[in-house]
Order: structure tokens, then sequence, then C-alpha cells
């Protein structure tokens, strides 16, 4: 068991490696890669990073090149790819990031980045596909008395980090609160082919590995304690649109339960991050579905509220994600909540066979869909990253059902999330099931493309850019070579097009109709 403060380092063999941040981070190295810790906001080191920072400033102050790939197991805060990306100190990210500076730099190509399959990292890591892990840097809750290492508020990618770096760095988080111990399950029982064996987990709870990590003691250079927060953010208090579409979520779960496609406790449910998915736990939380259980990714605070309330039962992730509401109402009531919750590697939480087996629901948020069903969840506008695909790609393609959800609309209006052709495509027609926006759900399973683009121009697209994307539509399947999935090449992308040129898929002179329907109805022609 781990205590309390200095207590949080029970084993001497690492409590002798302490120090500050600051000569923690004087063993990274200009070149090196180095592993991170920290999924969505949760569990990335909190003092070490900025040491770098400082660090690579100074190295560039006297003229000197520093810079540094930067590996996680998803977001972080801004001490880590704010910071570092702030100084000019990452050369390569990867798998995910969602920060503002990063994204700038990474847009600006100043930054490399490989959006990947968060399931996929560690496996590829394995590999060597990015070269040799050279320093693990890892934010732990404790170390026990025997040198065991109680994880964080997320697991992500730390296992094959502390097992394949040179060295380690651990940041000891006095902050996290000591009751995490016991609530994580790391696999140890990963291989490469062909010795792969199945992931022995049937039911979302199953347990397989060990609560801790572990790190030989002899590979430790440094320890940091630390007593600082994750990163928290704010949701928007559901909104009109975001409750459509948990009404039209609710709705099709319910057809499919009395069609018999679902059971009546549903299947594990998978949800994005965001305010969209958040409106829609909040909307099974009315729903008459229970007990439910989760087999997802993160844990935000729509899924605490499912679990306070017992229309969940359990969930297994890799992350917590919690605005500062949901923050204190996990860390008043952990005993309540702990043994409800397990935390896994990201590549067991995001497994697509342990995915296919339960059978999961995946909902995700998305940038854009087109009128056939491929979904961008991951550029605007065809060349600028939002985000990343994240855990999107390792659930909606093993999913039972894959949705992907939206509001119609971006930008006010004046964007269309319904398109003829997608600009970036990151799910394509095969891997995606369902699409809901405000305007109405479209279940495209069982569909040949023509009769997906009626449904989803009918039922998802906003009505202000509904009449061209029939007229698109309708000239494609006149003009375009082949009927199977028309298009009019030249012009398909031609809502983007003017979107970059004049900040609106409207054409010049049309009125914005406020998101929301109230307004005057422009005749919009985008095409
Ligand atoms: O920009 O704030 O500057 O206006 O893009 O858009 O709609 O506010 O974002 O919170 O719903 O997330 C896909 C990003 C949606 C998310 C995405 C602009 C828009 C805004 C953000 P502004 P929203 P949401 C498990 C699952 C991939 C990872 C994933 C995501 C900004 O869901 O990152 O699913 N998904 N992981 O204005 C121009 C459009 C636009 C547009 C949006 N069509 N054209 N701008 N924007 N659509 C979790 C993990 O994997 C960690």
């Amino acid at each position: 068991m781990i205590g309390e403060g200095a207590e949080r380092i029970g084993d001497r063999r690492f409590a002798a490696k302490v120090m500050s941040a600051d000569d923690a981070a004087s063993f990274i190295e200009d070149g090196a890669h180095v592993g991170m810790s920290g999924f969505t906001g949760s569990g990335h080191p909190k003092a070490v990073p900025e040491a770098l920072a400082r660090r690579i400033g100074e190295a560039h102050g006297r003229g000197d090149r520093f810079t540094v790939g930067i590996w996680t197991g998803a977001s972080t805060g801004p001490e880590l790819d704010g910071a570092l990306a702030a100084a000019d100190g990452i050369d390569l990210r990867m798998p995910y990031q969602s920060d503002p500076v990063s994204r700038a730099k990474i847009n600006a190509g100043e930054i490399d980045y490989l959006d990947l399959h968060l399931s996929h990292v560690a496996q590829a890591v394995w590999e060597g596909f990015f070269g040799h892990l050279d320093l693990a840097l890892v934010e732990v809750a404790g170390i026990t008395a025997d040198g065991e290492l109680v994880p964080s508020s997320s697991v992500g990618n730390n296992k094959t980090w502390l097992d394949l770096a040179d060295r380690v760095i651990l940041e000891v988080n006095g902050w996290q609160p000591a009751e995490l111990e016991g609530m994580h399950d790391i696999y140890y029982g990963t291989a490469l082919p062909p010795h792969r064996r199945p992931v022995p987990i049937v039911g979302p709870m199953d347990r397989i590995g060990v609560p801790y990590l572990r790190c030989p003691p002899e590979k430790v250079v440094a320890v940091v304690p630390t007593h600082a927060p994750d990163r928290t953010t704010a949701f928007r208090p559901a909104d009109e649109r975001s409750a459509q579409i948990a009404g039209h979520v609710v709705e099709f779960l319910a057809h499919e339960v009395k069609r018999g496609r679902l059971p009546p406790t549903l299947l594990p449910l998978q949800s994005g991050v965001g305010n969209v998915a958040n409106a829609v736990l909040a909307g099974l939380d009315e729903g008459p579905f229970r007990p439910l259980t989760a087999y997802t990714e993160v844990l935000q605070d729509g899924m605490l509220a499912l679990l306070r309330s017992g229309t969940l039962a359990s969930a297994s992730a890799t992350a917590f994600s919690l605005s500062p509401e949901g923050l204190a109402e996990l860390r008043s009531d952990m005993h309540r909540y702990r043994d409800r919750i397990v935390l896994r590697p990201q590549e067991i939480s995001n497994h697509p066979e342990v995915v296919r087996r339960l059978g999961c629901i995946a909902m995700n948020g998305m940038i854009e869909a087109d009128i056939y069903g491929n979904v961008n969840s991951t550029h605007v506008a065809g060349s600028s990253i939002e985000n990343g695909i994240g855990g999107s790609g390792d659930f909606a393609r093993n999913a039972f059902i894959a949705m992907f959800l939206t509001t119609s609309t971006a930008k006010g209006g004046a964007v269309s999330r319904i398109v003829p052709m997608v600009s970036h495509v990151d799910h394509t027609e095969h891997d995606v099931h369902v699409l809901v926006t405000e305007q109405g759900l479209a279940d495209l399973r069982g569909l040949a493309p023509r009769s997906r683009a009626r449904q989803v121009i009918d039922h998802c697209a906003h009505p202000d850019f509904r009449d061209a994307l029939e007229d698109y539509f309708e000239r494609a399947l006149a003009g375009a070579p082949g009927k199977h999935t028309p298009h009019l090449l030249d012009e398909a992308l031609s809502w983007h097009v003017r979107y970059q040129r004049t900040g609106t898929m409207r054409p010049e002179g049309a009125e914005v109709r406020r998101a929301g329907g109230a307004g005057p109805s422009p005749s919009p022609s985008p095409t």
C-alpha cells in the first residue's frame, strides 16, 4: 500500500533517486525519443516537461540545436505539449494531441505529427517502427515498499515505455488519490506475432493482469515528487442540438431492442470525448436501458454520472477525462467508484479483438461526413489537423454498431458538416453504420451507396444545405460515368474550396441562418 506525502515512495531504492525536475531533465539529450505518460489530460508528467522546455530554451539561446521526439498515450496538458511546442522543442509528436500551441505548429509544418490508431502504438514501438525509445518519463501515483508502481489517472502506453526505454524518470504525484491503487489491470501477456495469444477478456470488467506497473529500479535515473492537478476541461451545458442528438440515439437504441437486435441492457458502450458525447450519455441516463456496461477509452463526466445513478454498472477504460466538477465528484467519493472502474493499457482498452468480441456500441464525434457515409474525424478543410483519429478507428472498425455524431453545421451555420465528399477520410463507408445530427439519424446498414446518400441528405443535413446536396446528388446521378457511387469529381470538393476562400460554404451573399434553425432561410446552391 502507498501512503501519503513522502510515504508515496515506499521503496528506498527509488527514494534514493529523488531529485529536482531540473536535475531530472538534464538526463534528456537533443534528439532523444521520450515516451511520456498522459491520456486526455490525465496522468501526464507535470514538472519535468516544463524543466525540459527551459533547458531547450537555454540551448536555443546559445544557438544550439535541441529537439526531442515526444510519444505519449494521447493528449496531455499545457505543461507538456504546450510548453514543449512553445519552446520549439518537438521534432516529432505521436500518436495524438489536442493542444492549441502544438496544433498551430503542426499545421504550420514546424512539428511532424504521426496520427495513429491508439491501439496500434505499443506494437509499432515494440517492432521499432519509430526507432529506439531512449527514455520513459512516467507519472505514477506512488511506489510501494516492494517497488511496484501504482499507475496514475491514466495508463496509456506506460507499460510499453517502462519496458522498452533505456532509462526511466518517474514523477510521483501526491495530488493523485491514493485510492487509485488497485483500480488498474496491467496485462503483461502481450507478445508479438507469431507468438501472440488471444486476449482473454470475455466481459468488460474481466481482470487479466496485475494492479501495478513494473520497472527495474536500476533503470530509474530520477524520481521527482510533484503535487499538481490533471488538466480538466469544462463541459458546455447540454444545448438544444446536443439534446436532440441524444434523443435520436436513445430512440434508435430502443428500436433496436424492440427488434431484438440488441439486448435490453444494450452492449458495452464506447463513447468519445466532447460535449455531444457527454450529452448523449446524459440522455441514456433518462432512457429505459439498465444496467449498462462500458468498454471504452476515456471516462468523462457523463460516464461518472451514469455510474452514480446506477444506470451504468461498471466501466473499463484507459483514462479519466473529467471537468472540474466531475473531478471533484470522483475525488469526493472515490470508494464508491473504484470497484466499478478498471483502467487498462490502451492497447487493451482499445483492442480490436476485444471490441469485436464484446460487440461494443461505438459513439464518436466527427468533423464532417459525406453523403455516402465516409467520415472525417481529424482535418478541417482537408489540410489542417484538429486533434487526431485517437481511438475512434479502433472502435468504429470493430464495433457491433459504429455511430458518428455531430451537429449538422459548424462555424455558426456557415459550414455544413454533411458534404458531397469529405475533405479527408478517417473512417470509410465500410466502417460507418449510423450518422446522427440534431436533424435526425441515418441508419446506413444494409444500404447501397445511392440509398445511403438519400438517407444522409434527408435525415442529417441542415435544411439550409439540403437542397444544394440534393441538387449535387441528382446531377451526379445523371452525369457521373459510374452509377454505383455517383460523383462529379470536379465539383465534389468545391464546398471545401469555397470555405477555404471565403470562410463559408454558402455562396456569396447568402444569409447565415443561426445554428438551431431560427431565422431567414436563404436558398443556397453551394456547389
Ligand atoms: O473549431 O472551436 O475554432 O470553432 O473544429 O469542433 O465540433 O466543437 O468539436 O468537441 O464536437 O469534437 C471530431 C474534433 C469533434 C472530436 C472532433 C471546427 C469547429 C471547432 C472542433 P472552433 P467541435 P467536438 C475517443 C474517440 C477524433 C478522436 C476521437 C475528435 C473545432 O470528436 O477529435 O473520436 N475526434 N476519439 O468549429 C470547419 C468543419 C468543422 C469545423 C468542426 N466541418 N469545417 N471547421 N470544425 N467541424 C477519445 C480519444 O481518442 C482520445
